[in-house]
């Protein structure tokens, strides 16, 4: 069956050609933004943002003292109490968590995933006047 002259059902290749130009175009477009190479991923860090379930946080006990006194760490760091004093020390919230005694250069390793959030005071039961807060967020 020949459609009649003129039929608009009829594409000559003078009207397809720019459409193919077009399409090659399109085409190439995409595949060169496709296989281009992949820009490094940004990472924005802003200073002071740590991860803060990895960051070791560490209670000095030194010359009688707790150091540094009070401590913020987020429920789940793990807190390490160390004993870099010559007297036997410990830390101890009653009821709450306690290091026992640490002699010099002892330590004990708090895990706070087990303590709720809120604020604990704790002493050294050897020298009731040594005194620190540890602050779980
Ligand atoms: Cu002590």
């Amino acid at each position: 069956m020949i459609a009649p002259a003129g039929s608009s059902r009829i594409i000559s290749p003078m009207r397809t050609l720019p459409i193919i130009i077009v399409l090659i175009v399109v085409i190439a477009g995409v595949v060169w933004y496709q296989s281009r190479p992949a820009q490094a991923p940004t990472v924005s860090v802003s200073p002071g943002a740590v991860p803060a379930a990895s960051e070791p946080k560490t209670v000095s006990i030194i010359s009688f003292s707790f150091v540094p006194a009070t401590i913020t760490v987020k429920k789940g760091d793990k807190v390490t109490f160390m004993n870099n004093d010559t007297a036997p020390h410990t830390a101890t919230a009653a009821g709450k968590f306690d290091t026992g005694v640490l002699q010099k250069g002892q330590s004990y390793l708090l895990d706070t995933a087990a303590l709720a959030a809120g604020t604990y005071s704790y002493l050294c039961t050897l020298h009731p006047s040594m005194r620190g807060t540890l602050i779980v967020q």
